[in-house]
Formats: C-alpha cells, sequence, structure tokens
C-alpha cells in the first residue's frame, strides 16, 4: 500500500494537497469542509492588521483557462480572526496566512497568532495590493528583512509564498532560506487584465488582477522546478494544479506539497478526493511505496 501521508517541518499531513490560501477559505467551516473532502491541511485567507472589506465588485473574471481576481485582501483583522476562530479544535494543520507592510507588521501579526497557527505562511506576493505583497516581495532584500523578523518571534514553522513576477524567482527562494525560512509556497498569482470590449474599459474594479488556473500550470511549475534545484528547504507548489497528473508533475519537479486554489471554484470540493486518489493510483502502478520517493525525480 503506498502512503500519501507527508511530514513537513515537523507537521504531520494526511496527504500532500493543501486548500490554497485565497479561494474558499475564509471561515473555518470551509476549512472544515476541505479537510472532510480529503485536502491534508489548510492555508487561510491572508490575514492583516485591521480588518479590511476588499475591493468592489467585480473582484473576479472567468476566462477560459482560469480566473483573474482582485479581492483586494478582504479579512477580519488580526483580532477579528481570534474570535472566528474561538471555541474551534482543528484535527489538521492550519496554515495562517498574513499580510503586511513591513517586517515590523508581519512580526506583529505572527506574535499576536502565534497560539492559534500551526505554521505562517507569508503573503509576499500578492500581484496589485498597493505598499504589500509583491511591492515588498519582489526585492530579496526584503523577503529576507520579513522572514527574518517573523522567525525572530515565533518559534512556528515559516513558509515565504512567493511572486512570479520576476525575473528570478529562485534568487527570492534563497534570501527565504538564507533568513531561516522552513520552506518556500510558489507561486502566487500573475499581474494580468481583461478588459470589456463594449464598455472599453477595464473588468475588474481595480482594473489590475491576480490571473490563476490551469492557465499558469506550466510557469508554476518551472517556478517549482528552478526553486527546488536552488534550495535545501522544501518547496510547496501550487498555481493550476486541476488534475492528478498536474500534482505529480509538481511532485516531480520538486515539491514536497501541493496547494489547490483554483480548480476547488472551478470544479468543487471533489478536486482533492479526486487528485489524492489519482496520485495514490500512479504510485502503486508504478511501484513506488510513498509519495516522498518521488519528490524532485524529474530534476536531473
Ligand atoms: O485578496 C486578493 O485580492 C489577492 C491576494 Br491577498 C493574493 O495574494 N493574491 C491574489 O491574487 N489576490
Amino acid at each position: 500500500m503506498s502512503s500519501l501521508n507527508t511530514i513537513l517541518f515537523g507537521l504531520s499531513f494526511e496527504n500532500p494537497l493543501l486548500l490554497a490560501s485565497g479561494v474558499n477559505d475564509k471561515v473555518p467551516e470551509q476549512w472544515i469542509r476541505a479537510h472532510k473532502e480529503g485536502a491534508g491541511g489548510v492555508v487561510t485567507k491572508s490575514i492583516g492588521i485591521e480588518p479590511r472589506k476588499g475591493y468592489g465588485n467585480p473582484t473576479v473574471v472567468e476566462l477560459p483557462y482560469g480566473l483573474i481576481n482582485a479581492m483586494g485582501l478582504p479579512n477580519p483583522g488580526w483580532k477579528g480572526f481570534l474570535e472566528m476562530v474561538e471555541g474551534y479544535a482543528f484535527d489538521f494543520p492550519l496554515i495562517v496566512s498574513i499580510f503586511g507592510g513591513s517586517p515590523g507588521e508581519f512580526a506583529f501579526l505572527a506574535e499576536k497568532l502565534s497560539g492559534v497557527a500551526d505554521a505562517f505562511e507569508l503573503n509576499l506576493s500578492c500581484p496589485h495590493a498597493k505598499g504589500y505583497g509583491m511591492e515588498i516581495g519582489q526585492r530579496p532584500e526584503n523577503v529576507y528583512e520579513v522572514v527574518k523578523a517573523v522567525k525572530d518571534v515565533t518559534g512556528k514553522p515559516v513558509i515565504a509564498k512567493l511572486t512570479p513576477n520576476t525575473n528570478d524567482i529562485a534568487k527570492l527562494g534563497l534570501a527565504a532560506e538564507k533568513a531561516g525560512a522552513n520552506a518556500v509556497s510558489a507561486i502566487n498569482t500573475l499581474k494580468a487584465i481583461a478588459i470589456d470590449v463594449y464598455a472599453r474599459m477595464p473588468i475588474l474594479s481595480n482594473k489590475i488582477g491576480g490571473y490563476s488556473g490551469p492557465g499558469i500550470k506550466p510557469i508554476a511549475l518551472r517556478a517549482v522546478y528552478d526553486l527546488a534545484r536552488a534550495l535545501d528547504i522544501p518547496v510547496i507548489g501550487v498555481g493550476g494544479i486541476t488534475t492528478w497528473q498536474d500534482a505529480v508533475e509538481f511532485l516531480l519537479a520538486g515539491a514536497s506539497a501541493l496547494q489547490i486554489g483554483t480548480a476547488v471554484s472551478l470544479r468543487g470540493w471533489r478536486v482533492f478526493r479526486e487528485i489524492s486518489e489519482g496520485i495514490k493510483r500512479y504510485l502503486e502502478e508504478e511501484g513506488f511505496l510513498s509519495v516522498g520517493e518521488i519528490v524532485g525525480l524529474a530534476l536531473g
């Protein structure tokens, strides 16, 4: 019997498929649902210092090969988050995504949320928020400073979520590793736009958004491949994973775990079960005993 159990930075996941940040993961009921449907763990929507409503509608455009979103970091703020999770005991790893405008803001959030997070994912990569995300995370020096500041205040594992909107993602990953990150996740969305030909203006209220889904899969796969070749810490693959074949490609490219986001919106919660069963079948047919045995086999 092949095993999908995955141990990453001291946490045990029933399988390597996690619910990605930003999609169907604002409230505990959705995290619990994802786990029931087969996710091995969950990454929350990014949490900041103050509550934010997010941008006005429309915030999402559906395209033939994915979605462009500009939600605008809607979240209840750290105090609201603590109130929201009070009384829950989750039987799966809960990775809390946080965003800030400076190393100090990230560290503040990590300190406040360390009691409820099993690990943190640092959003260094939102493609369209003034003063946040990739405006910080495109520079290796900033990635280093933010990761270091968070590592200094929490004993919880820290994952740096990197932007693909850069000419060398490995440099960002190396900065995160040097600062003590326990893993990196790649990629966040690609900066993109959609235009209404009759209104003759951008469709999203924020105009610019982030592209996700099957159309970005080859780019995400290449980012994971580059990172896995350059880094010693684990790489978590995210970006357009929709089928078990996609998942196996990411594992072979060096991802130790995977996140699934847009596929949940496009195909429903069943994707977790379908993909994990597909990986298991592949391992058994190809004679592997564990998912860890195939991580990085295509790196050469
Ligand atoms: O909330 C968003 O609009 C958003 C975020 Br925080 C992010 O990291 N990536 C994205 O595509 N959208």
